[in-house]
């Protein structure tokens, strides 16, 4: 994937398996994509990787024929193997540098943060974006204490590859959230909860092209 793929991207998906049944997940990816996300990232923590292979592969296909960048949570090898367009590694994982030798050029390593210094060294370790949160407290990810609002600015200012806001961000709460800095953000329980999952995907995007509209008319 190209830095400019990142750079154009602003919401991003998580097909996460804690919310989706394997057997839905197809369907699930088709519905994300109809909403306009502009990354994919597979996001399973409790299957094997056999079963995340078989999935991340047919998916591939899918994200594949509508342009949307494929990212593997986790797992270097198999998005190696699947040639996806990116890998996810968290603060637990292998380093960037040891993703990035397994997943090779031209496969993008980001990398999860939760704190503006936890966001410096992933610039450093040389990351082609970073999540950034959570901002707000989420049962997605129940053990990390939100980072807050007005962390948003902080983490813009200190590090310039592409951050995407994350945790417990919804269609109501996003204006707070680009209010106060953010530019891209991650969605994932408000999309794969919601009941029309492309016309959500649609109003968030409304949102942030707002937000890119006025930022665009002052420069
Ligand atoms: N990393 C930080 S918060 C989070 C992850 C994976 C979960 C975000 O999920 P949700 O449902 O959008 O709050
Ligand atoms: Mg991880």
């Amino acid at each position: 994937m190209i830095a400019a793929d990142l750079s154009r991207s602003q919401l991003y998906g998580i097909l996460d398996l804690g919310y989706v049944q394997i057997q839905d997940a197809p369907e699930f990816a088709r519905a994300l994509i109809a909403g306009g996300v502009d990354l994919l990232q597979l996001r399973a923590k409790n299957h094997s990787t056999a079963e995340i292979t078989r999935l991340a592969s047919l998916l591939h296909s899918i994200t594949a024929e509508r342009g949307v960048p494929l990212i593997i949570n986790d797992h270097p090898e198999i998005a190696r193997n699947i040639r996806a367009e990116g890998v996810h590694l968290g603060q637990d994982d292998l380093p960037v540098a040891e993703g990035r030798t397994i997943v090779g050029a031209g496969c993008a390593v980001g990398k999860s943060t939760h704190s503006v210094d936890q966001a410096v060294r992933a610039f450093y370790e040389g990351a082609d974006y970073i999540g950034f949160g959570p901002i707000f407290a989420t049962p997605t990810k129940p053990d990390y204490s939100p980072v807050g609002l007005a962390e948003i600015q902080k983490v813009h200012d200190a590090v310039r590859i592409p951050i995407f806001c994350i945790g417990g961000i919804k269609l109501d709460n996003l204006p707070e959230v680009m209010e106060a800095g953010a530019r891209r953000v991650v969605i994932v329980s408000g999309l794969l909860q919601a009941k029309d999952i492309a016309a959500y995907g649609r109003s968030v995007n409304d949102v942030l092209n707002r937000k890119s509209k006025i930022e665009n008319n002052r420069n």
